[in-house]
């Protein structure tokens, strides 16, 4: 999508700090962290958002929490950490390519707000 400030991250046209990337997904930094390690895995693949995926993106789906998990493992939070999707402006997303917020390094509260 020519105008996804992800894809273009993604695509390396847009700095980021990369933790991570396989041939369908990147993790990089979060431009604005809410907690210590703040990881966003994201899909190469521009899906919108979780409600705009099919079936057939399933297996993709499944490889993003592996991802999550060897990403913790590398950070040193594999000991508490939370991996959230906001689906849609209500839930709070504000770029509209499929990410996962990886958080970890503080005590997460619940219920999250
Ligand atoms: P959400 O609100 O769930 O759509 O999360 C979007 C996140 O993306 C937010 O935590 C800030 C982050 N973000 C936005 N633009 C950039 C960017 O250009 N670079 C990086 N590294 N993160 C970004």
């Amino acid at each position: 999508m020519p105008d996804c400030i992800f894809c273009k991250i993604a695509g390396r046209e847009i700095n980021a700090k990369f933790v991570y990337e396989t041939d369908e997904l990147a993790a990089f930094q979060d431009l604005n962290p809410q907690a210590p390690t703040h990881i966003l895995i994201i899909t190469k693949k521009h899906i919108t958002r979780l409600s705009d995926c099919s079936q057939e993106d399933a297996p993709l789906l499944g490889k993003i929490q592996y991802a999550a998990k060897e990403i913790a493992d590398k950070a040193g939070i594999a000991e508490g950490f939370r991996l959230v999707t906001n689906n849609g402006r209500k839930a709070g997303q504000s770029v509209d390519h499929l990410h996962y917020h990886l958080l970890g390094g503080r005590k997460m509260n619940w219920p999250p707000g």
